[in-house]
């Protein structure tokens, strides 16, 4: 029987909490750090996979980390096969539940065993996954938080000439909204008609208030409409999607295929964009682009946009990338932005490797 390359000696876990340049103001928080959990998955062939969670709290590192530190004790001295070691992670975390921090935690050991595995075949992810580096659709991310309407377009039009790009993505859900229409008109009389703007609920709404303000986007030319609701109520989600003719857009809090599956039954969203640390790292992702194929539903990625570029690439509904910088400072090889397509790298695996004078400027607790 072949074996895999690979074999897990263990991994070490450290913290970084890097500042944004832009920081992110939604309806429900504001975060202006990024919390990184750093994953160095070490191999007996010296070959070692690298990923980072994002952590959303600032505690939010340090509570994944043991459940990353008993997964690879649970997987030690095993062969590096991503899908089995996946399998048996889930196994043992089966009476803590497969879903919440367990899956962010498989998620990013799953991720690292991935970019360990490609980089032991010499290529990139997406290359050794059936896939090409040619160059993804992304928008820009940054910024566009819930600032005075006015303060708008100069952000947008900044956003768009850093890299090109023909789509930005604008907060909303703002008090009024009356506030998030004005906010809607200043920024599209600035960008233009040519460049994509979807907008963002964050989950601030209720049913009634999201067919509300959804219908009156309507008449905006918004291209889709995220999160109206909070993420788990499907019913409502539905209603929403049958009620305003714009595109609902969720999938950022998906986890697993599973709950792809379920969201689409329901009719619950026009489009998808799941984020590789919920929906299960590699081997979840892949699971779910066969869903959104199935179903014939368009496929976008939520944030860590280094290891999404390479799953984008080998993605049959691949729509768009979700491009932030967030991760930028702590990254020797920050992923490449030209003329709004991210650029992936031809280096082995999935080019998350450290720039340790970052790591050491950033680095928190665990
Ligand atoms: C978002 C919110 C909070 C953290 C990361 C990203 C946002 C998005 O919903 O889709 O960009
Ligand atoms: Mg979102």
């Amino acid at each position: 029987m072949a074996q895999p390359p690979l074999t897990l000696r263990g991994i070490s876990l450290r913290a970084v909490s890097v500042p944004l340049l832009r920081p992110l103001v939604t309806r429900v928080v504001t975060i202006e750090r990024a919390p990184l959990l750093l994953i160095d998955l070490e191999t007996e062939q010296g070959i070692t996979g690298r990923a980072y969670l994002f952590g959303y709290l600032p505690q939010g590192p340090a509570y994944m980390a043991p459940l990353l530190r008993g997964i690879a004790e649970m997987c030690k001295g095993e062969a590096l096969a991503p899908v089995d070691l996946f399998a048996k992670a889930r196994k043992g975390l089966t009476l803590m539940g497969h879903e919440g921090l367990s899956l962010l935690a498989i998620s990013g050991f799953d991720m690292a065993c991935w970019d360990a595995l490609a980089q032991a075949t010499g290529q990139p992810l997406a290359v050794m996954l059936g896939g090409t580096t040619a160059p993804i659709p992304a928008y820009n991310s940054n910024g566009l938080g819930l600032k005075t309407p006015d303060a708008l377009a100069d952000e947008a039009l900044a956003l768009i000439a850093e890299g090109g790009f023909k789509m930005i993505k604008l907060r909303l859900g703002r008090d009024r909204l009356a506030d998030d229409i004005a906010a809607v008109r200043n920024v599209r009389a600035a960008i233009g008609d040519d460049v994509l703007l979807p907008v963002d609920f964050n989950q601030g709404l209720d049913v009634e208030e999201a067919v509300r303000r959804g219908r009156a986007l309507d008449d905006e030319g918004v291209y889709w409409i995220e999160e109206p609701i909070v993420y788990d109520d499907l019913v409502g989600n539905a209603r929403i999607a049958d009620e305003v003719a714009t595109p609902i857009q969720v999938g950022e809090n998906f986890y697993g295929p599973k709950d792809m599956a379920r969201s689409l039954e329901a009719g619950a969203c026009d489009w998808v964009m799941p984020d590789a640390e919920r929906i299960g790292g590699v081997t979840g992702w892949l699971r779910a682009a066969a869903i959104a194929e199935a179903a014939g539903i368009q496929m976008s990625s939520h944030i860590l946009p280094e290891i999404s570029a390479h799953l984008m690439a080998v993605t049959p509904t691949a729509h768009w990338l979700e491009y932030v910088d967030w991760a930028n400072p702590i990254l020797a090889e920050p992923l490449k932005i030209e003329n709004g397509m991210a650029m992936i790298s031809d280096v082995p695996g999935t080019g998350v490797s450290w720039n340790e004078d970052g790591v050491a400027q950033y680095q928190i607790d665990l």
